[in-house]
């Protein structure tokens, strides 16, 4: 998996009406409704100020990243949940943040990071929330996916369940990854295996690019939307121009559509009782 670094997240979320306001132009949505879409949950508008959020710096594996904690707090935050950062690291600052009350757990260590909703014992892996925040993504800047093809590169955590999530969105899926063997093991889900990235590439107008892979522009046909999960992100001149949108940031998508996903664990049962 890759791991951030404190550049790629630096200033993360960058100032609202950025992000926002790219991704209204391209999905119709902003961050908040792209999660609450990708959660499952229908309102317009959803007032999430009843969960209370945690961000817990972990120091395992390769140890704190500067500045993760905070833009993630700051990332629950604006999806209105009241947030903090717990004073101290590991399983001190999850016993602080069970004592302060926290609903919503935030923390990553190198493999897994993961939002935990202490009411209800439940989970959201944030390769799955970025798998469904970036597929919503897709989905809604192209007019639904029923019936179309898409490519996804990178067969990895986040490539593996995009494959799986665009089927369920009723896609023909394509699937490349430069170890070819995990592209192929994602034919039970529905998956085409590709070998040629680069064919594949500039034979799809629908992508999500869920690898450190950097796309040639002078690849890309005219019109392509991508929808790019991966770092590092970088499109050149080329590519740019071609791309009808390219949906991107570092953290702030796959960590909303968690937070809300694992928040909604409670709002669905409360809906049912
Ligand atoms: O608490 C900290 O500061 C660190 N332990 C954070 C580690 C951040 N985690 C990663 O970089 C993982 N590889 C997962 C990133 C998923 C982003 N979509």
């Amino acid at each position: 998996m890759t791991r951030l670094t404190e550049d790629v997240i630096w200033g993360v979320p960058d100032d609202r009406m950025d992000l926002d306001s790219k991704l209204l132009k391209t999905t119709g949505r902003t961050v908040k409704g792209i999660a609450m879409e990708a959660a499952g949950l229908e309102a317009e508008d959803y007032d999430f100020s009843a969960f209370r959020a945690a961000a817990v710096p972990v120091t395992s594996g390769l140890g704190i990243i500067g500045g993760f904690a905070r833009s993630v707090a700051a990332i629950t935050t604006r999806l209105g949940m009241p947030s903090t950062v717990t004073s101290r690291p590991d399983v001190a600052g999850f016993a602080e943040a069970t004592d302060a009350g926290a609903d919503i757990v935030m923390m990553s260590d190198d493999p897994l990071f993961m939002a935990y909703n202490t009411r209800e014992r439940r989970y959201t892996d944030n390769s799955w929330g970025t798998a469904m925040g970036y597929s919503v993504c897709l989905r809604d800047a192209a007019g639904g996916l029923e019936g179309d093809d898409v490519l996804v590169i990178g067969a990895g955590r986040v490539g593996s369940w995009a494959v799986k999530i665009l089927r369920g969105m009723g896609a023909r899926v394509s699937v490349a990854d430069i170890v070819y063997e995990k592209a192929e093991a994602l034919i039970p889900y529905g998956a085409r295996p590709c070998r040629d990235v680069e064919r594949a590439v500039s034979e799809n107008t629908l992508l999500l690019n869920a690898a450190p892979y950097i796309i040639p522009g002078e690849i890309i046909a005219d019109g392509t939307i991508v929808s790019s999960p991966g770092v590092p992100h970088y499109y050149d001149l080329e590519g740019r121009t071609r791309c009808k949108a390219i949906i991107h940031d570092p953290l702030e998508i796959g960590t909303a559509v968690m937070a809300v996903n694992s928040a909604a664990y409670t709002i669905k049962r409360e809906m049912r009782a």
